[in-house]
């Protein structure tokens, strides 16, 4: 009788689940293939909010040496992340941010002396649920839970939202983002949880927060799509984001999205991270810098040039000092209103 030997690993082949093949992030800039469904009217917007963004995480680090807010988590080079998210997010979906995406919870609705007046240490406007913007979250990874949360509850309540989670790649290795993401699985939840990964938590690498290939790929497990998009391509963002939102209010199932991107600044002005970041490493993303790309893409359909660039960036710093002053000149709440907010 013939007998056919195999090896253990041969015999052990079919019952050892595939690890997927590293996924391609998805990109739309600098490709030939998919090519979006944005008027010439909303790519221009999105990228005066580009340029809005930068210039307030410019005043924002200067405002912090001169003690007028207490910190600033810097968001240069993460523009397209969160420009595409919010771009797709809709008046009616809620956001759970951490401190990072301060363009898209502006974007959202967050009203920009509001924000300076957090920074100020004064106080988060009330009534999330009217604005559809949480508070933001410093506990890292908590947000998970309740984006996951609200998810469950629209579907549960047949609303046509979506609730959207962002968390920084550091808060993927937390036990709540990855118990967040079973739940959202199990409960078919109307969420997106949205990473931007931006390849450091404080000092921390993503090759030492996680031995899986990609964050995308955390989704597998627990049955929940994943994806992975070039973080620094506002065009790629907004399509998968838009994807993703758009099932999320369908109730067709959650994703996760894994925006691949880099944190060019410190992670915040508490930081110095030239005693850990390689500045070649820097200076390899600053070479891809998101803005860069997305102007070379609208100047060649004719859609900007250098004086529009100079007018969109006055006004945006015109349009943050106002807020400034305005915060500035809010009074610092008595005690007892954080006693009563409280309760
Ligand atoms: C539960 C918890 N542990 C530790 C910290 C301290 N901490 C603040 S930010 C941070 C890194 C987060 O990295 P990541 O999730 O990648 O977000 P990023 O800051 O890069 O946007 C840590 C560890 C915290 N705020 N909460
Ligand atoms: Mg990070």
């Amino acid at each position: 009788m013939a007998v056919s030997v195999r090896s253990l690993e041969q015999a052990l082949a079919p019952s050892i689940p595939a690890l997927a093949g590293v996924p391609e992030p998805f990109r739309v800039l600098d490709v030939d293939g998919y090519q979006p469904e944005l008027s010439a009217a909303e790519l221009v917007e999105m990228y005066r909010w580009m340029v809005f963004g930068r210039q307030l995480d410019a005043r924002g680090l200067q405002l912090q040496r001169q003690g007028r807010v207490g910190v600033w988590g810097p968001l240069i080079g993460q523009e397209a992340a969160q420009v595409g998210l919010g771009q797709a997010m809709r008046s009616g979906d809620w956001i759970f941010p951490s401190y990072r995406e301060v363009i898209t919870l502006l974007m959202q609705g967050l009203d920009l002396i509001d924000l300076f007046a957090y920074y100020r240490g004064l106080y988060w406007p009330a009534e999330p649920v009217t604005s559809g913007v949480f508070p933001i979250q410093i506990v890292i990874g908590d947000q998970s839970l309740h984006a996951v949360g609200a998810g469950i509850g629209f579907a549960l309540q047949h609303q046509p939202r979506a609730a959207v989670g962002v968390i920084g790649d550091g808060a993927t290795s937390q036990g709540d983002f990855l118990e967040a993401l079973n739940f959202s699985g199990v409960f078919n939840a109307q969420t997106v949880l949205f990473v931007q990964n931006n390849q450091w938590a404080i000092s921390m690498p993503r090759s030492r927060q996680t031995a899986s290939q990609t964050i995308a790929q955390k989704g597998l497990a627990q049955g929940v799509t994943g994806v992975l998009v070039d973080g620094n391509d506002v065009l790629a963002v907004h399509a998968v984001s838009d994807w993703a939102l758009q099932r999320a209010r369908s109730g067709e199932g959650p994703t996760l999205v894994e925006a691949l991107t880099y944190r060019i600044g410190a992670h915040t002005t508490a930081d110095d991270p030239r005693r850990y970041q390689p500045p070649d490493e820097i200076e390899h993303w600053r070479g891809r810098d998101p803005l860069t790309r997305f102007r070379a893409y609208l100047e060649g359909r004719g859609l900007w040039d250098e004086d529009a660039e100079q007018e969109t960036a006055q006004a945006a710093l015109a349009r943050i000092d106002a807020a400034v002053a305005e915060a500035e000149s809010r009074p610092t709440p008595s005690l007892e209103t954080y006693i009563e907010a409280a309760r």
